[in-house]
């Protein structure tokens, strides 16, 4: 007869086995697909419960396993002793200069949470403007080492752009706008008007796409530099104009009389916006997402910038991963361990940086809520 704990712990085991017939496994550092079966689960049970290793549990690191970080960016990064971002710069809410000079928005969040988390100093980064044009060039040459500029990713920039696309940061869509004394509403109603677009955009394909199934005929004014693509729209030289929702309806609050322009209840496409890094360099790219779902993971724990210091005596071992209390998860990336909680306190959580930068705009939180309101918002387990 076993006795309580290892009893309790075998028959976890043999649970766990039963469940997970195609689990793969590790060994030394090879992996094996197990097809189990009822007859060799008992004695595979005691096998594994000799060796003392817990199935599915097994994280074949070697003791000895030091991340090599030597070709990466992260290097370059440290070494420069500040992080390069590459944003619009002419996008409200998302990233533009305040009166005062300095950068703002959502995206400029999203490089400042990346310099906390490897120099615990959310000003550690310099930002370089990037026309749609230009951006991917930017990170293939070196120049930028990520890209923070309501981005969308798509199949093609992923596979021939060199470039590989961290978590989606913010769910937008297409949008279209008009001036509303032209009484036109619909996608129907573009008949052989004269549509702004932004060149080097999925707007522009979006919209030729939506059109060309319909049949519509239209006329394309593509423009290579966003604020001259408003002030197109605005000289009355196209009738509307097509780009993401967000951006609509946060330039449309800075018009003369915003209520003269009418944005349409189409969303013409997806727009899943997402930070990017040159593609093929692993170590980079994990300090990037995992910066990302640091801010996502905390709203979801409730932790803030401003009440983080009242979780550092939890006893939730959950949180406590997080804050890197009992582990070297952060280690394993090549930062600290302590690089989330350094995030939230300098830049917040999600839902902050949503609030500080979005909400602002009047744009509701939607598919960009967490998931446990019902959004899309999800990060992987911190441990
Ligand atoms: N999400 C779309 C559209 C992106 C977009 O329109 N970006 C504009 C936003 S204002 C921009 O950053 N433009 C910078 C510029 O061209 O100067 C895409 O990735 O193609």
């Amino acid at each position: 007869m076993l006795q309580g704990s290892r009893a309790n712990k075998i028959t976890s085991m043999r649970r766990g086995l039963v469940s997970m017939h195609n689990c793969q496994h590790y060994y030394k550092g090879r992996e094996i697909t197990m097809i189990l079966n009822k007859k060799i689960i008992p004695s595979l049970v005691a096998i594994i419960s000799i060796a003392g290793i817990s199935a599915c549990s097994i994280q074949n690191v070697p003791a000895t396993y030091t991340l090599n970080t030597k070709n990466s960016r992260l290097e370059v990064v440290k070494k420069r002793g500040k992080l390069i971002c590459g944003v619009s710069g002419k996008n409200i809410g998302f990233s533009y200069i305040n009166s005062k000079g300095e950068y703002k928005g959502f995206d400029v969040d999203i490089c400042r949470a990346v310099a906390t988390a490897i120099f615990n100093d959310r000003k550690k980064v310099e930002f370089r403007n990037v026309s749609t044009q230009e951006r991917f060039n930017a990170l293939a040459s070196g120049e930028i080492d990520l890209l923070a500029s309501t981005t969308t990713w798509t199949l093609s920039r992923d596979a021939d752009m060199k470039v590989s696309f961290a978590p989606i940061s913010f769910y937008d869509g297409q949008g279209l706008m008009a001036r509303r004394d032209l009484g036109i509403d619909r996608l129907e109603d573009l008949e052989d008007k004269t549509i702004c677009v932004l060149f080097g955009t999925t707007s522009l394909l979006n919209l030729s796409d939506r059109l060309r199934e319909k049949g519509i005929n239209y006329i394309q004014l593509a423009i290579g530099d966003v604020n001259r693509l408003y002030q197109a729209y605005q000289e009355g030289r196209c009738e509307a104009i097509s780009i993401d929702k967000s951006q609509l309806v946060a330039r449309r609050q800075r018009f003369i009389e915003p209520q003269n322009h009418i944005i349409f209840k189409d969303t013409l496409s997806k727009e899943p916006l997402a930070p990017a890094v040159i593609d093929g360099d692993t170590v980079w790219f994990d300090v990037v997402r995992w910066s990302i779902f640091t801010l996502i993971q905390a709203e979801e724990f409730g932790i803030t910038s401003s009440n983080i210091d009242r979780f550092t005596t939890t006893a939730d071992p959950a949180i406590m991963r997080f804050l890197g209390k009992s582990n070297s998860l952060g280690k394993n990336l090549g930062l600290t361990n302590d690089f989330a909680p350094r995030i939230v306190k300098q830049v917040g959580n999600y839902g902050e940086i949503y609030d500080r930068n979005i909400a602002p705009l009047g744009l509701d939180r939607g598919v960009n809520e967490l998931w446990t309101n019902g959004g899309l918002m999800y990060s992987p387990p911190f441990r």
